[in-house]
């Protein structure tokens, strides 16, 4: 499919998080002719520095995949990667305004659906934003969706979600999200290496996650990383390390009810809390 030439802030820039311009479902539609020059600018120079850093950091699945995000020099057209995504393991990217509340997450997730922020960050805020924009969800997290076993592994965890939230135990389950998809951290060649996309979209949290002494790295464990808290605005003190996503896949085959019952009675982990396992 011809690449479309790129029409700059043609019209009035969504207003960031403005979730009125959202449906039901919480999905918007990406409106590619309201991104800037700078816009368009900022995402290249972060994709640029970015993937320079991948070499020896990230796992080699992500290295692999990334190359299907297809452009890089500016903001990608949703559908031109959704062409090549559906094609790959019947996933696709949505847009939606920002964070979006837990069910209509679960619920895109069960249906290969992701949802990726529209909006990108200020130049100012180049080297660190809180919230995740379209440059953490696209480089971070669509590039696994090309990856089967991953895929599946997502879907999987959606599915999950919307069982999780009927029995109340969300905030269990979230943390799964958080120390994987987000955060997670995979053994390659005897080495550490990073698939989560909290780490791969930081240039500075990736060299940090995978070669910083300080953190602890803890084989992933359903029980441990379920009652391990986190932190969102700074970097992890606690990773959990996984051998493949088969392992990612097969743990989300069993009921995880029983699971969450047991849990309750049991106390939970400081995102800190060191209890001398080490991966
Ligand atoms: N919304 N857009 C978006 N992206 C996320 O990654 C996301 C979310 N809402 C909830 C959420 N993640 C986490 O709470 C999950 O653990 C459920
Ligand atoms: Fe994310």
């Amino acid at each position: 499919m011809a690449v479309e030439p790129v029409v700059y802030g043609a019209s009035e820039r969504p207003p960031r998080g403005d979730y009125a311009r959202a449906g039901a479902d919480y999905t918007c539609a990406q409106n590619h002719a309201a991104y800037t020059r700078a816009d368009h600018d900022t995402y290249r120079r972060l994709y640029e520095r970015q993937s320079a850093l991948l070499p020896g950091l990230a796992s080699e699945a992500f290295i692999a995949a990334l190359p299907s995000l297809g452009i890089k020099d500016h903001i990608p057209r949703f559908e031109e990667i959704n062409e090549r995504l559906y094609r790959a393991t019947r996933w696709e990217i949505v847009a939606v305004p920002g964070l979006i509340p837990e069910v209509p997450f679960f619920t895109l997730l069960a249906n290969r659906k992701f949802p990726v922020t529209d909006w990108i960050r200020t130049p100012q805020e180049f080297d660190y934003i809180v919230e995740p924009d379209i440059f953490h969800d696209l480089f971070g997290h669509v590039p696994l969706l090309f990856n089967p076993v991953f895929a599946d592994y997502v879907q999987r965890y959606g599915q999950g979600g919307l069982k999780a939230q009927q029995l109340g135990a969300c905030e269990m389950l979230s943390r799964l999200y958080w120390y994987t998809i987000e955060f997670g951290l995979i053994r390659e060649h005897g080495g550490l290496r990073a698939y989560g996309a909290g780490i791969l979209s930081s240039s500075g949290e990736l060299p940090y996650a995978v070669q910083s002494p300080e953190p602890q790295r803890l084989p992933l464990q359903l029980e441990r990383t379920m009652r391990t808290r986190y932190k969102i605005d700074s970097y992890q003190q606690t990773y959990f390390v996984i051998d493949s996503f088969e392992q990612l896949f097969d743990m989300t085959a069993a009921d995880f009810a029983p699971v969450y019952e047991r849990l309750r009675g049991l106390g939970e982990f400081a995102a800190d809390e060191r209890d001398g396992v080490v991966a």
